[in-house]
């Protein structure tokens, strides 16, 4: 029997709504939901390798406990009940000698995670993390500091903007389908494209102006620009003095930085800088500074994503069509707010986050989201307290957080490691008990409310019976809650008890989705008035360049530039990021995916190469203070003579990956694990490494 299921792709976090064509309980074709603009029947690479995802053989089929020493790789088969059961008990020993504190739990956000904060809530845990602090952290600090919103909150209207700058933000390999789509509709209409980047990448190779900047110096080009904007009076004046406090002391502190000083910094004349500050100029208020993503990972990352959310200010661009916008939710349509199991009364949590997140080590860091990247030292040192116990969902930290070896450590002293996953990642691989999750195909999840200037729900439905012994996360989780005696708080059985809590207050019903697989909670773009009705969550509510938020805690708002440190001789700053056929570290022993991009290469330049004796193609050997990995050399002219770079996520360890399996290096286990403490990010790019021929 022939039928189209209405989903969301989870190749990648993007989650493009798709159509599934399911022949006789098989899945036939995957492609984009024809219904959804800037979508229209698209998909990625990722997402049509959906299919052999479904078919792999290579993934956990079945509950597996440890029988041998952790990541040897010797298991026993479990039932569910078996599976569960262990997990439960060894959770309530640990809970019991040492308080519920002890037990963390991690996840890449996801359409659950109002699920798995209540199971932690319920726990007596305030431990539960999310990946965000490792993606884009010091933005979301950067944006509160000047807006009072969270990066999760502000969006861009790529599809109207007339001039776009991307600083490293690759957009056209480390993709997202709807953006890209509409960032090609504005460049056909005429939008001008600039891109930053110490390498040349296929996102360079589309621009109008290419710069190839030093690695770590963005900064220094931001405040320059910053400069020649305020020197011509080239800012937004109207929007300036309605909305924006601050603008005299910024004024004198971006004086002394003139395009002639970064031109030094950067490497990028200084009458390109002028001109830059001009013609965006000349595009506002449909103008944008790309504020994120990752790119320039250093420990001052809060004040360079703070710069760029500035030049946006003062050229009135944040809600401005073709600019930055504030995304609306259902209020703002009218509507009630998704349910969350997460908003009910809980037993009181008195003891801190052992990562310090809105505490002593990051204070301003997002504390609902925790920072993964404290984990190791946290567990190491006992301090605030021991943590006995962690449970991984759909997170990788042997491979997301840096220093993969200090992680490999840190976990080995835990009394329990549980790993929710759909593949045998260096996680799983490492863990006590093995709970495989079914794959995005084979389960139905939360629903997804997508906040935006047209905000809308989109529907995960089960396409496919599962392919093997596995069960959706929600369903482990709240069998697990029954035997730890917390079932109460996850009041659910199936998926729909879950669908029909969440649309209680929306005034949605299920049968809505059938048509299309998303309801619009607003048939009109809700943009607020600039004139007098822009609701920014400051105290002022204004965007308040000298930052409340920063000085009560004891940071500056403008503090003197810092330039980053030069490469020892011998040594070069190691970048890394992503490629358009693989997500993260979750996809390199994807069947059609290993075959397009099987292993990682050491992107270098000719001159250093010569240097160092460095053949094309041939394998280098690289080192840095914590850690050594082996990968072929790519001599190329595409990169800044200071850096080397290397796609993320490889160097697999696990062998029953067996086509990823010791393919590349990993750029986790080279990675020194530093933190921009104030914003709180990790410095990826702060890390220098040495490279010769292998022998
Ligand atoms: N195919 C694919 N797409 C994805 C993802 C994926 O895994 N695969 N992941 C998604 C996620 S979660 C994210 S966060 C985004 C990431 O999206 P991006 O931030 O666009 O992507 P990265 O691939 O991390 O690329 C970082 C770029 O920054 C450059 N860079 C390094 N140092 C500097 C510097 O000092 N200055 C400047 N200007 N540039 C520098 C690097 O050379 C590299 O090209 O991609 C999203 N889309
Ligand atoms: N060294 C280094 N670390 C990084 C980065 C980097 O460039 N270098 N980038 C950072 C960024 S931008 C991000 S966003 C994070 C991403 O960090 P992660 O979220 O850790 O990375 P992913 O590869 O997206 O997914 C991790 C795990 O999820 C599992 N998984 C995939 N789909 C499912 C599913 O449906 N269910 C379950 N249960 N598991 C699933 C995968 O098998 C994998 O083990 O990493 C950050 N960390
Ligand atoms: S970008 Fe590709 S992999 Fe990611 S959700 Fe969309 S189709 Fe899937
Ligand atoms: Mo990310």
């Amino acid at each position: 029997m022939a039928k189209d299921v209405w989903s969301i792709c989870f190749m990648c976090t993007v989650r493009c709504p798709i159509q599934v064509q399911v022949v006789d309980d098989d899945v036939v074709w995957i492609q984009g939901n024809p219904h959804v603009p800037g979508l229209e029947g698209a998909l990625c690479a990722k997402g049509s390798a959906g299919l052999a995802l479904l078919h792999d053989p290579e993934r956990p089929q079945y509950p597996m406990i440890r029988t041998g020493k952790r990541g040897a790789g010797q298991w026993r088969k479990a039932s569910w009940e078996e599976a569960l059961d262990y997990t439960a008990e060894k959770l309530k020993a640990v809970i019991a000698a040492h308080g519920p504190q002890s037990v963390v739990f991690g996840e890449r956000t996801n359409l659950n995670t109002h699920i798995s904060k209540t199971f932690m809530k319920a726990l007596g845990s305030p431990n539960h993390f999310t990946h965000d602090a490792l993606c884009k952290g010091s933005v979301n600090t950067a944006f509160r500091s000047l807006t009072g919103y969270t990066d999760a909150e502000m969006g861009i209207d790529y599809a109207n903007t007339r001039y776009i700058v991307l600083y490293g933000r690759n957009i056209f390999e480390s993709l997202e389908i709807r953006p890209i789509n509409n960032l090609l509709d504005a460049l056909e209409k005429g939008a001008k494209l600039v891109y930053i980047d110490p390498r040349v990448t296929v996102t360079a190779t589309k621009a109008d102006r290419y710069l190839m900047i030093r690695p770590g110096t963005d900064l220094a080009l931001n405040y320059a620009l910053i400069h020649t904007i305020l020197r011509e009076g080239l800012y937004d004046k109207e929007y300036v003095s309605r909305w924006v406090s601050g603008l005299e002391e910024l004024k004198a502190f971006v004086e002394p930085y003139t395009p002639a000083w970064a031109a030094q910094e950067t490497g990028i004349p200084a009458e390109v800088i002028v001109q830059i500050a001009r013609e965006a100029a000349a595009a506002k208020p449909q103008v944008v500074f790309h504020y994120g993503y990752r790119g320039a990972h250093h420990v001052n990352e809060i004040y360079f994503r703070r710069s760029l959310i500035i030049l946006n200010a003062l050229l009135g661009s944040i809600e401005a069509k073709g600019g930055l916008i504030i995304k609306k939710g259902p209020k703002a349509a009218g509507r009630g707010d998704i349910g969350k199991y997460v908003n009910q009364e809980f037993p009181k949590i008195t003891a801190p986050r052992f990562d310090g997140s809105g505490g002593t080590v990051f204070p301003l860091a997002d504390a609902s989201h925790g920072n993964p990247q404290r984990l190791a030292q946290a567990i190491l040192s006992q301090d605030p307290y021991p943590i006995k116990a962690a449970i991984f969902n759909r997170i990788e930290p042997l491979q997301s957080i840096a220093d993969s070896n200090q992680m490999r450590k840190a976990l080995d002293t835990l009394d329990l490691i549980v790993a929710i996953d759909i593949n045998f990642s260096e996680i799983a691989w490492f863990a006590d008990v093995i709970l495989p999750e079914s794959i995005y195909l084979e389960r139905a999840d939360s629903l997804q409310l997508a906040s935006g200037l047209k905000p809308q729900l989109f529907i995960r439905r089960q396409a496919v019976s599962p392919r093997y012994d596995t069960k959706p996360a929600w369903e482990i989780l709240k069998r697990l809650a029954d035997r730890l005696g917390i079932g109460s708080y996850l009041p659910y059985e199936t998926i729909e008890d879950i669908w029909h809590f969440q649309l209680k207050d929306m005034g949605v019903s299920l049968s809505d989705f059938d048509a299309k697989g998303f309801v619009a909670l607003s048939k009109d773009p809700i943009l607020w008035d600039r004139k007098d009705g822009l609701k920014f969550k400051t105290e002022s509510g204004k965007i308040e360049l000298v930052s409340p938020l920063l000085e009560k805690a004891g940071f500056p708002s403008f503090p003197p530039y810092v330039p980053p440190a030069r490469p020892p001789e011998g040594r070069y700053r190691l970048l890394v990021g992503r490629c358009a056929a693989h997500t993260h570290c979750s996809t390199q022993n994807n069947l059609y995916l290993n075959e397009l991009v099987p292993e990682n290469e050491l992107w270098i330049h000719p001159q250093e190469a010569a240097r160092l004796g460095v053949q094309d193609g041939a394998y280098v050997e690289v080192e840095s203070a914590v850690g050594r990995g082996r990968l072929k050399a790519k001599v190329t002219e595409f990169i800044h003579p200071e850096a080397v770079f290397m796609l993320h996520g490889f160097g697999k360890t696990v062998p029953a990956q067996t086509r990823a399996y010791q393919k590349g290096a990993s750029d986790a286990v080279l990675q020194e694990n530093l933190s921009d403490m104030v914003g709180g990010s990790p410095a990826y790019e702060d890390t220098f490494i040495t490279v010769r021929p292998a022998k």
